[in-house]
């Protein structure tokens, strides 16, 4: 009984995500409130299994896909450096990708989190810290897809 609770709880979360990719450039802040604007929220991604979930969605969707592909998702350290938490609800990050010898948060000025694919290089998807003012595409999302069990 508890097990079919859980399912039904996780399995719109999993199904129900509905992901968008405006075709503008915008720097980290602007991206969120954007998203917002449309009455989405910037990307969240707290398990590996919605990691791949987008990863796929990116793929099948992505005309921008080259050499070098990346895109803001809703993570930063903002609020206190080298303590990454999600904008849309303020939780530390359980699930991350980072790649690797990231987050190195050059200069102490890398704070928001981008999702990079880049041929022959490091970064299959991977994340990396960023300058926040680095204008770049996004991921937006339907909000209820954020709204996950404690
Ligand atoms: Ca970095």
């Amino acid at each position: 009984m508890r097990s079919l609770f859980i399912i039904a709880l996780v399995l719109p979360l999993v199904f129900g995500a509905k992901f968008f990719i405006p075709n503008i450039k915008a720097n980290w802040h602007k991206a969120h409130e954007f998203c917002h604007s449309l009455g989405m929220t910037i990307l969240t991604v707290e398990t590996r299994a919605k990691h791949e979930e987008v990863i796929n969605f990116v793929k099948e969707s992505d005309d921008k896909l080259s050499n070098l592909t990346r895109y803001w998702i809703g993570a930063s350290d903002l609020a206190e450096d080298r303590s990454f938490t999600w904008v849309t609800n303020g939780r530390m990050l359980t699930f991350n990708n980072w790649a690797r010898g990231e987050p190195n948060g050059i200069d102490g000025k890398e704070a928001c989190v981008e999702m990079l694919y880049q041929k022959h290089a490091k970064y299959t998807w991977g994340w990396n810290d960023n300058k926040c003012s680095f204008n770049t595409f996004f991921i937006c999302e339907e909000k209820a897809s954020c709204i996950s069990p404690f």
